[in-house]
């Protein structure tokens, strides 16, 4: 090969790339243009071996043709690939465009059960009062569910047809009122404490009965307290809940562990329907006794209302099974 075959050599290579650059489509078309060229077994890499076949003058300006010719094409398939990059780069960005019109993914999110917000609602008012909460066990024994409670042993709550028994003297609680007993008997006075907590009963299901339930107990003991607190702190937590449209009402009633004993009820204002909320009552004498408190020095009250009757008025619930069935359709409405 002589000098000048060799520049013609290196035109027509030039002359090739620029037919080659003009019809490369991809990053891989590119990169093959790229081996074509410059790869080990490539056109240009051919020529710089076929330089040893020059006689030594001529090496040295064929050497400067062939690196000329070397650095255009590199400028160019630098320049062609950058091009290729943008292309690309504009390609994806023009099928990634947002829609903002497009409606939002819709995530569902939980929330707390209704019986759950009744009683941090009501857990959230007794606090400002000045209330603790307390918790004791769901299984109890006679002792604390009842016989502490001054609730004889011929009281009907006592047959086993009427409270789960779990063996000789066991029972899941019918109440929340043994937590009253262990709290007392934990504690000197001044106690003042809510209980919210499940409850089991042999009750048949129906609209307003459920053989499980939640009650919040409410015990306070101190010096000098009379029935008149009592109702101001139901008061208080009636208006609280409920709101000033609702007035309340007290009656007679009877618990073996409270004397006198009440019962509360509230309606709406204006219209004549009462609904029972709770029952209630000074701390029966023998009570405060059976757990070491003297009658004659403090005397207290309590009340046990029922949390699914609360919410029931509250959201204008007819069925409280609707409460245990998990039927999202009813508890995504809370
Ligand atoms: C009691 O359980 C007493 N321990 C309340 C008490 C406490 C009185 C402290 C005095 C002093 P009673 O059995 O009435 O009382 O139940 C209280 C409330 O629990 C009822 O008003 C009702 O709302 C709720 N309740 C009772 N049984 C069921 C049931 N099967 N299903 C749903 N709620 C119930």
């Amino acid at each position: 090969m002589t000098l000048a075959e060799l520049v013609q050599a290196a035109e027509a290579l030039w002359a090739q790339w620029e037919a080659l650059a003009a019809n490369l489509a991809s990053l891989e078309e590119w990169e093959a243009a790229r081996v074509q060229l410059l790869g080990r077994k490539g056109r240009l890499t051919q020529l710089f071996s076929a330089l040893r076949e020059l006689p030594p003058a001529e090496r040295a300006e064929a050497g400067r043709v062939l690196n000329a010719l070397k650095e255009r094409i590199e400028a160019a398939l630098a320049a062609q690939r950058e091009a290729l990059a943008q292309r690309a780069r504009l390609e994806r960005l023009a099928q990634e465009r947002y829609d903002l019109s497009l409606p939002g993914k819709w995530r569902p999110l939980g929330k707390l059960h209704p019986l759950t917000q009744v009683r941090l609602e009501i857990e959230e008012i007794f606090a400002r009062l000045g209330f603790d909460v307390a918790s004791g066990p769901e299984i109890e024994t006679e002792y604390y569910n009842f016989e502490a409670l001054n609730i004889g042993p011929d009281h009907p709550a006592r047959d086993e047809w009427d409270s789960f028994y779990l063996g000789e003297g066991v029972l899941l609680r019918t109440h929340t009122s043994p937590v009253q007993i262990r709290v007392m008997k934990e504690r000197r006075p001044p106690v003042r404490i809510i209980c919210p907590g499940r409850c089991y009963r042999r009750d048949n299901p129906d609209a307003t009965h459920s053989p499980v339930f939640h009650q919040v107990e409410l015990l306070w003991v101190e010096k000098g307290l009379t029935f008149a607190h009592l109702k101001w702190v139901i008061g208080e937590f009636v208006r609280a809940f409920f709101g000033p449209d609702y007035e309340m009402r007290f009656s007679a009633d009877f618990f073996p562990f409270t004397e006198p004993s009440a019962q509360v009820h509230i309606r709406r204002k204006g219209t004549a329907k009462w609904l029972e909320i709770m029952g209630a009552g000074m701390v029966h004498p023998r009570v405060l006794e059976e757990v070491g408190y003297d009658p004659e020095e403090v005397t207290g009250f309590a009340f046990g209302l029922g949390i699914e009757r609360m919410a029931m008025l509250r959201y204008g619930i007819e069925d409280i099974r609707l409460f245990w069935q998990n039927d999202l359709r009813f508890l995504s409405q809370f």
